[in-house]
């Protein structure tokens, strides 16, 4: 077998996969490597009770095919995960992508081996010099010219380091290493430990199949209702008809997702308190992640925040029957700091008899025992523990692969107090490697396939530029990414982002650095990468030269 590749990819969730089909089309040699038993990703992992993407399915899909946009039929306003991970292995069937692509095989470490390059260039496929070699778990090595990590930015999963979670002698599952035959809970005393996103999805559904569930809060959440509905064939077909134009106006927007939002009103306090009022209404009912921009300034002035945040709290105190309780669920950080979640019945659950919230940020978790949970207020008898308590996000499944650049330089290292990258594609003394989605990048801030495919485009579009002016190493720039970090910073101190401990920030990671890593801002991101290839790569240097 052919070990000396053009192009490595590691991970074949969206962006590996894309990676891999734009590769094919270039003519080059690509072998994308992946961890799980199958291709998709986060979606191939994230199998809880409830799992399901908080971006319309009309809009989280790819848009380079447009056959298989149009032949692809979503059934619900908001794809499930088993939906989203069969239209996954639709795309991977549809451009033949399998036979380069191998499954169940980790990436161990990456290193750029550049001691013999003053011997002359790398040519691609050679196997020579200034190539990436990389050892997969099971001992294979392989080099490529170009190595392209496409890990994604929440698959790295974050367990709790609580004394004793290994003594417990029930079921434990993590929401992004769920059982593939699924969970029994019927007559189960459940725990469930988290409540963003991937807890207050699976814990409604938990309420209803076990005997109780006890949900343990350290941080409220903001949710809004997703009012997920089945997607009409009507709809589907009229939003197909104008695919093209729908996709290209929601690159314009901030996130480049929400067509349907409409504008946000302007700026809060230019309305009058009943317009106001309204608007967040319709928001509510319109539901989704399209809450946070009911208008322009939501996370820009605290006021305004205020305002649409207290109108949540309300909401909270509407649904939930116990004072209590309604206070207890009811967040005091900024609106939309920490993502938004978007849910099917979260607030109801706890008008159930048998679902109970502890707040451990009160009595925290001391420890876990065989049989259940101590805080330092009560014990709780447990036959099962879910974790949800997320992911070491954007940077975590990188830092866990060796991975060396010139001199031997370890990207941890260089990354030791925080993502350096440019555009969130490169980084200095790592030639010849990218990051799909990587950190400084809109990634987790905009609609991810969106993205992605924005990221795979452009990556594949260097790589032709390089091979026709005969370039055979690319990097960026040290001078390049000390400004981009700063650029990436500077955005987000205008706004309310940084002010709570979120994951954006690293802050969920005991020990990581604090800094915001995405970039803020689609439209002038996409701008920035364009202006940066018409003035010849600016920011990359290609050392051969
Ligand atoms: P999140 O959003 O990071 O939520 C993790 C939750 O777990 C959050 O409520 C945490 O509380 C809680 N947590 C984490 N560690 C602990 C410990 N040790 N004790 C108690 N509680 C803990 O992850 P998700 O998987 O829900 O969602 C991630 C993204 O996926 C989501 O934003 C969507 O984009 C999709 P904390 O807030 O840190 O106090």
């Amino acid at each position: 077998m052919q070990r000396n590749l053009d192009v490595i990819v590691v991970g074949a969730g969206f962006a590996g996969i894309y990676m891999v089909h734009r590769m094919r089309q270039a003519g080059r040699s690509v072998r994308a490597f992946e961890a799980g038993s199958g291709v998709g990703g986060t979606w191939f992992w994230n199998r809880y009770p409830g799992a399901r993407c908080d971006v319309e399915s009309m809009e989280y899909s790819y848009g380079f095919s447009r056959e298989l946009e149009q032949e692809w039929e979503w059934t619900e306003r908001y794809a499930p995960q088993p939906e989203i991970l069969r239209y996954i292995n639709h795309v991977a069937d549809r451009f033949d992508l399998r036979g380069d692509i191998q499954l169940d095989t980790k990436i161990v470490s990456a290193h750029y081996d550049d001691s013999t390059r003053d011997a002359g260039p790398s040519r691609e496929s050679d196997g020579g010099i200034g190539r990436w070699r990389i050892l997969t778990d099971d001992g294979e090595s392989w080099t490529a010219a170009f190595c392209i990590m496409a890990t994604g930015c929440l698959s790295s999963t974050n367990s709790p380091d609580i004394p004793g979670l290994d003594s417990f002698a029930g079921e434990l599952h993590h929401t992004s290493r769920w059982p593939h035959a699924g969970v029994d809970f019927d007559a189960k005393r459940v725990g469930i430990i988290g409540t963003g996103s991937s807890g207050i999805q699976a814990t409604p559904i938990i309420a209803r199949e076990a005997a109780h569930l006890t949900v343990f809060q350290r941080t409220p959440n903001f949710s809004v209702p997703a009012h997920n509905i089945p997607l009409a064939r009507e709809t589907q077909a009229e939003i197909k008809k104008n695919y093209p134009k729908i996709r290209a106006l929601n690159r314009e927007r901030p996130a480049a997702f929400g067509i349907n939002w409409g504008d946000s009103g302007g700026l809060t306090f230019d309305s009058t308190p009943d317009e106001r009022r309204a608007a967040y209404e319709n928001r509510w009912q319109m539901g989704g992640l399209g809450f946070v921009g009911v208008f322009a300034d939501v996370l820009l002035d605290q006021s305004a925040n205020d305002e649409a945040a207290e109108f949540v709290r309300e909401k909270i105190h509407g649904i939930v029957e116990d004072p209590e309780v309604a206070a207890l669920l009811s967040p005091d950080h900024v609106l939309g700091c920490k993502r938004p979640c978007t849910d099917t019945g979260y607030y109801e659950a706890f008008n159930r008899a048998n679902v109970e919230l502890i707040d451990v940020s009160r009595d925290p978790i001391e420890r876990i025992t065989p049989t259940g949970l101590v805080t330092t207020a009560r014990e709780f008898e447990l036959d099962c523990l879910v974790l949800a308590t997320g992911f070491d996000a954007m940077t975590g499944a990188l830092q866990r692969i060796d991975i060396r650049g010139r001199n031997g330089m370890t990207l941890v290292e260089k990354w030791s107090a925080g993502p350096v990258t440019y555009l969130g594609l490169g980084t200095s003394g790592f030639p010849n490697f990218f990051t799909i989605t990587g950190p400084g990048s809109p990634s987790v801030l905009s609609n991810m396939v969106t993205a992605i495919e924005q990221h795979v485009d452009w990556i594949a579009d260097c790589l032709e530029f390089m091979r026709a002016q005969g370039h055979s190493t690319i990097e960026a720039t040290t001078a390049a990414e000390t400004e981009w970090v700063a650029h990436v910073n500077a955005v987000a101190d205008e706004t309310l982002y940084p002010t709570c401990n979120s994951w954006y920030l690293g802050a969920n990671i005991p020990g990581k650095p604090r800094v915001f890593m995405p970039h803020i801002g689609f439209p002038p991101y996409v701008e920035k990468c364009q202006d940066v290839v018409a003035k010849g790569y600016e920011g990359f240097s290609f050392p051969e030269q």
